[in-house]
């Protein structure tokens, strides 16, 4: 049996179980993208260009919908009407950490009611598995799915070990969970996806604990799925739509690479 890393986007797409799965490998094929971009800008105005703008060259769009300062209902509407131009999902960044009473109350309701428009989010295993139980029974219905935060890309973080091998395990024993955040393929057990943020062609991190890894070690060498970038992208003096063309041609190229098509 080869390793998940070793076959295409569009067999794992095929072979998958979870419709949200398939059709986040289908959108890869199609765009020839494994580029997520991280929005985290803070009014209505910026993100909605960014995601217009950028939105053709990325199979996700990842947001921290509590950072837009003018967070409106009319925003999400907006958001998921470029989700079906551009042919991308969404993905909010909740890192949702509570008990599995709370974070239903927090991923279904409050004012974001954030399964109510984004594909996939996240959570820290910390409270134990009733967290994953508590997002399925509000995300489930819906068909959303779940990223564990096995890892982190910040220096001194604390998910390593023992931890990052309880979040593998809870992911393979919860249908919810699609994947994970990390630096790379986890499992051979259930083809779960990777998605890698800290990912930069230039700089090396930044002044608060942010380190960055090239697409080639994260894709081509960890075997990783998805690269997720953000200020390499839109950062200061920046042209979106150029780097973001660059990091999906060098996200590509990586993973066309581990397929061996040099
Ligand atoms: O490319 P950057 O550094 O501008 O942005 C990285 C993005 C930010 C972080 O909130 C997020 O990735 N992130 C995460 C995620 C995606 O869960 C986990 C992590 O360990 N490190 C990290 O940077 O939006």
């Amino acid at each position: 049996m080869p390793s998940f890393s070793q076959k295409t986007y569009a067999q794992r797409g095929e072979e998958h179980a979870h419709p949200l799965v398939k059709a986040l490998f289908a959108t890869m094929e199609r765009k020839q993208s494994n580029l997520s971009l991280a929005a985290d800008v803070s009014s209505k105005a910026e993100l909605l260009a960014l995601a217009d703008t950028v939105g053709p060259y990325i199979c996700v769009l990842k947001t921290h919908i509590d950072v837009v300062s003018d967070f409106d209902a009319d925003l999400v509407k907006q958001l998921q009407a470029l989700a079906a131009k551009h042919d991308f999902l969404i993905f909010e960044d909740r890192k949702f950490a509570d008990i599995g009473n709370t974070v239903k109350l927090q991923y279904g309701g409050g004012i974001y009611r954030i399964a109510d428009w984004a594909h996939i989010t996240n959570c820290h295993v910390i409270p134990g598995e009733g967290i994953i139980q508590g997002l399925a029974e509000v995300g489930m219905p819906k068909g959303r799915g779940l990223l564990l935060l096995a890892e982190m890309s910040s220096a001194g973080m604390l998910a390593t070990g023992a931890y990052t091998d309880k979040n593998v395990e809870m992911a393979i024993a919860n249908d919810f969970v699609i994947g994970f955040i990390g630096s790379r393929r986890f499992t051979e057990e259930r083809d779960l996806i990777t998605m890698t943020p800290g990912v930069g062609l230039h700089a090396s991190g930044d002044a608060l604990g942010q380190q960055y890894r090239t697409p080639k070690k994260i894709i081509t060498e960890n075997g990783s799925d998805i690269i997720i970038v953000g200020r390499g992208i839109y950062g200061p003096g920046k042209d979106a739509v150029a780097e973001a063309k660059r990091y999906r041609e060098a996200g590509w190229t990586a993973y066309l690479d581990r397929l061996g098509h040099k």
